[in-house]
C-alpha cells in the first residue's frame, strides 16, 4: 500500500480521489502534500536497485517507471477515452538519466534521482516545440 502512495505522488496526476475518500472528515481540505523527493528517491532506489550498487541504471529505472505506470491512479474520464499508448519506459529512463546524471556515470544515484524527481514533478506547461 505504501508503494501506491509513492506512485500517486510521483506521477503527480492530481486525482487523489482515494485519499480524499479516506479522509471524509476533512473533506474540502487540500490533499496531503506528496512525500519530499528525497524520500521518494530513497524508496525507489531501495525498491528497484537490483544490483545493489546504490544507483539506478537505465534498465533498473525503466523497471521502476513501468511499475509506476502500471500502478498509476485512474484519471476521471479515462474509462470513456481510448487508452493512450504505453510510453516507452526505457526511453523515459534514458531521458531521466540524461537530464539528471550529474556525475556522468550513466546511472542515477539517490541524489541524482531526487533531482530527476524534482524536475519531472515540477508543474510545467506542455512542451510543444520539437526540434
Ligand atoms: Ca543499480
Ligand atoms: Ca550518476
Amino acid at each position: 500500500m505504501k508503494n501506491q502512495l509513492y506512485v500517486i505522488a510521483l506521477l503527480g496526476l492530481g486525482s487523489l480521489t482515494v485519499g480524499a475518500a479516506e479522509n471524509e472528515c476533512q473533506r474540502g481540505d487540500r490533499p496531503p502534500p506528496p512525500p519530499p523527493p528525497e524520500e521518494m528517491a530513497a524508496q525507489l532506489v531501495a525498491d528497484f536497485d537490483a544490483d545493489l550498487d546504490g544507483a539506478l541504471k537505465a534498465e533498473e529505472l525503466a523497471t521502476a517507471m513501468a511499475f509506476l505506470y502500471d500502478n498509476r491512479p485512474p484519471r476521471p474520464g479515462d474509462e470513456e477515452m481510448e487508452e493512450p499508448p504505453e510510453p516507452d519506459h526505457g526511453q523515459v529512463a534514458l531521458d531521466m538519466i540524461s537530464t539528471a546524471d550529474l556525475d556522468g556515470d550513466g546511472e542515477l544515484n539517490e541524489a541524482e534521482l531526487e533531482e530527476a524527481l524534482v524536475i519531472f514533478m515540477r508543474p510545467h506547461p506542455p512542451r510543444h516545440h520539437r526540434s
